[in-house]
């Protein structure tokens, strides 16, 4: 058992999930805040129904959150308790540029973003910045249909340039674009994309696709330009999927469904449109125009790093009628092999050190596991104390199959930031009922609580985790 010295332990959020204070410091309005709990949430984030401002109809809990705004501190000090490395947080694109086309950023929002770096540095907690984690400008919708225009790049290079000169020297870990691939499965979530009658679909999220894979380089180029000492990576949602049996078929079938989502990751790390996604494209009529700049630009801007989120492995036939399960939105085959979370995610840690050695022999760049974690119902006791031993066990194994992965198979791996170290609104359901956080925050599904923060048993396990580097995980 033996983690590299500088291995980054942490944890991770994103705002539109933590913040809430949607309208505070001149925030302006965003996709994420219109997503609502219940039962349209899934037609919202996928762009069937349109909802580009809120209504009184709909609770939208990313609007208060868990308050971050306003606890930020007191949760900094709470990860500085548990000796984390790094945090993983985002920055909400509506706190910088509230409309998204202004000319000039929103000192309000970069100075909250500003302070909350010098608020993780002064514990010696090194930021690691997701730039959009699943949030666009209600009006560069409104007004330029999301990233199925290409305008949108020229907005999100203004955007980096900020961020990168402002939090020059403060900031060094950077990631362009949460989940790339969820393009695919949630487009108004990803990428502020509502479907008109008639529209081609699948042309739209490639289009979308390519122009943030496209600001994902520049970004890039721009975070090497300003300060060479910057760190770039992209995040794919992963988990390997396995052949549900090894007929041929299965096998092929599985290999597609990986490709669907390393087709991202392939541009980012390798720098062109692999071979297989140019014939699938073509197979679907969609013309992308690529051109030659553009293909200059991706081949020059590779990222430094792959990051990526892993809750489980997925499964896949070539037979229609096997049953299916739930998964991090994208549906899987059921594994007759593997226990499953309470919302149906398969737990399944070999399949974490399967997925690390995948990845690192494809790209051969280094990998940051920027999400992991058990979703699960907490029940405070009488003394409103969480016994999450469930969550200690999921997590343990996990960290022992990134142990495997480094020190059996020789991946390199820069650090693990388990998702919703602090609980916070489900992406998928929109619920705080589904918790992840080492912190129990006071909250329920319609946003009564008193917020108040509380340790659970795993906040003290991770803290020794972290102290012994790795070694003691009982
Ligand atoms: C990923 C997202 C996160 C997060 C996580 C857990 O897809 O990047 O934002 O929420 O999944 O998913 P959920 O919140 O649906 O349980």
């Amino acid at each position: 058992m033996a983690f590299p010295k500088n291995f980054l332990w942490g944890g991770a959020t994103a705002a539109n999930q933590c913040e809430g204070g949607y309208q505070e410091g001149n925030r302006g309005l965003a996709n994420v805040d219109v997503i609502p709990y219940g039962s349209d949430r899934m037609a919202v984030m996928t762009g069937k129904l349109k909802m580009l401002e809120p209504d009184n109809k709909h609770y939208y809990p990313a609007m208060e959150a868990i308050d971050m705004y306003h606890h930020y501190k007191e949760d900094i000090a709470l990860f500085a308790e548990m000796g984390f490395r790094t945090y993983r947080c985002s920055i909400a694109w509506t706190r910088i540029f509230p409309n998204g086309d202004e000319d000039q950023p929103n000192e309000e929002g970069l100075k909250f973003y500003e302070d909350l770096f010098h608020e993780c540095k002064k514990y010696g907690i090194e930021p690691l910045v997701t730039i959009t984690h699943f949030d666009c400008p209600i009006h560069l919708i409104k007004e330029y249909g999301g990233w199925k225009n290409p305008i949108l790049v020229e907005f999100y290079k203004k955007l980096v340039t900020v961020l990168f000169t402002r939090y020059k020297g403060l900031v060094r870990y950077w990631l362009t674009f949460n989940e790339i691939n969820m393009i695919l499965h949630l487009p108004f979530m990803g990428a502020g994309l509502v479907f008109e009658e008639g529209e081609e679909e699948e042309t739209v999220k490639y289009m979308a696709a390519h122009h943030e894979l496209l600001a994902s380089a520049e970004a890039t180029r721009i975070g090497h330009e300003i300060d060479p000492e910057n760190k770039i990576g992209c995040m794919l949602a992963a988990g390997v999927t396995y052949p549900y049996s090894c007929n041929p078929a299965d096998v092929w079938k599985a290999m597609e469904k990986d490709r669907e989502n390393y087709f991202f990751i392939d541009v980012q790390a390798r720098g062109e449109y692999p071979s297989y996604a140019k014939k699938m494209l073509e197979r679907k009529g969609i013309d992308l125009h690529i051109t030659k700049e553009q293909e200059a630009l991706l081949k020059a801007n590779t990222v430094d790093f792959v990051s990526f989120s892993y809750y489980s492995s997925r499964c896949a036939s070539g037979d229609a009628n096997i049953e299916q399960t739930e998964g991090n939105v994208m549906a899987s085959l059921k594994n007759p092999y593997l226990k499953a979370s309470e919302w149906g995610w398969q737990i399944d840690p070999l399949g974490l050190r399967i997925t690390l050695n995948a990845l690192y022999d494809r790209y051969q760049k280094p990998l940051f596991i920027v999400e992991n974690g058990l979703g699960a119902v907490d029940i405070p006791d009488e003394n409103g104390y969480v016994n999450d031993q469930y969550r200690i066990d999921y997590l343990r194994e996990h960290i022992k199959a990134m142990d495997a992965a480094i020190n059996e198979d020789g991946v390199e791996l820069l650090g693990y930031t388990t998702w919703g170290c602090i609980d916070l609104v489900s992406a998928s359901t929109g619920e705080m009922k589904k918790r992840y956080g080492f912190v129990y925050v006071d909250m329920d599904d319609l946003g009564q609580g008193t917020l108040q923060r509380r340790r659970k048993k795993s906040f003290e396990w991770y803290k020794k985790v972290i102290r012994t580097n790795g070694k003691d995980l009982d």
